[in-house]
């Protein structure tokens, strides 16, 4: 792969998208590795416990997908760049294990639903997140009208789309739209401990919450909440249930083995 690079060490996988001098912008390339590293770690998945994506070096994350490849597009082949981005995000969104989105500078237009797509994001001081599509003629079409406004209301945005509002990564904290933010120097031991933690939870139990959660934006709450009900049910079933409860009673650490 040219533009994605793929490190499963142990129990952790890390992908970054490798493309600094265009700012690590989406193109199609781009895209189809990102599906390919997917298939990776979907074939190994029961052996990770955790995946980070970032871009390359210090000034961006995803400066959003490539415009000198979109301005040539065709309506047609706009649907089916926008079919596949979309499914490639959708993949990463409904991976059954945590997602981190390390947000080290520019997560703009299709980088930010990038972003969106993980499960927590841990900003660099340097990070500026925004949805700036508007302004090109364009509208979010990674899922970032979906994504954006499920994670930060309606009101914000609104102000984040319709005004090009770019956010810097104090602001993206008070909003909640990033879990932590970091400078390059403490990055690897706050994103060390955001892996130490997940480590600690249950696999299964994570794959079930992640499911539930999701339900939650796509469903209705009493069809939402029997799907809650049934996850809840089959964690009785697990091995790792008995192992968290026990350990508690106990009054020892639990070693869960994702059974
Ligand atoms: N696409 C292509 N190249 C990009 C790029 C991008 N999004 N962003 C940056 N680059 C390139 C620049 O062209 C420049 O290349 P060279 O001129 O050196 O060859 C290089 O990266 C460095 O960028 P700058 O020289 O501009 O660096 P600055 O520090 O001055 O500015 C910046 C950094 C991030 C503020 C600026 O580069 C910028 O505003 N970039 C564009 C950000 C943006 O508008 N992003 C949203 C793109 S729209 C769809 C599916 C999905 C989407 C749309 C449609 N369907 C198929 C319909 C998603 C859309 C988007 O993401």
């Amino acid at each position: 792969m040219n533009f994605i690079n793929l490190d499963i060490q142990s129990d952790i996988a890390s992908i970054t998208i490798n493309r600094e001098k265009a700012l690590n912008a989406l193109n199609s390339d781009v895209l189809k590795e990102l599906d390919q590293a997917i298939d990776i770690i979907e074939d190994r998945i029961s052996d990770i416990r955790v995946l980070t994506i970032r871009g390359a070096g210090e000034k961006s994350f995803v400066a959003g997908a490539d415009i000198s490849e979109m301005v040539k597009l065709s309506p047609l082949e706009a649907r089916e760049f926008l079919t596949y981005g979309q499914r490639v995000l959708d993949r990463i969104e409904l991976l059954p294990i945590p997602v981190i989105a390390i947000v080290n500078g520019y997560a703009l237009g299709g980088g930010l639903e990038l972003a969106l797509a993980c499960d927590i994001r841990l900003a660099t001081e340097n990070a500026v997140l925004g949805l700036p599509e508007v302004s090109l003629g364009l509208i979010p079409s990674f899922g970032g009208t979906q994504r954006l406004t499920r994670a930060v209301g309606t009101s914000v945005a609104k102000s984040m789309i319709l005004m090009g509002k770019k956010i810097d990564a104090k602001r993206a904290y008070e909003l909640g739209l990033v879990d932590d933010v970091a400078s390059f120097e403490n990055l690897d031991e706050k994103l060390g401990k955001m892996i130490k933690t997940l480590k600690k939870m249950a696999p299964v139990a994570l794959h079930a919450a992640k499911d539930a959660i999701y339900a939650a934006s796509n469903t209705d709450i009493i069809s939402g909440q029997e799907l809650e009900v049934n996850y809840a049910s089959m964690c009785f079933s697990t091995d790792d249930l008995r192992e968290g409860m026990s350990a508690f009673l106990e009054k020892r650490k639990a070693e869960f083995t994702g059974k």
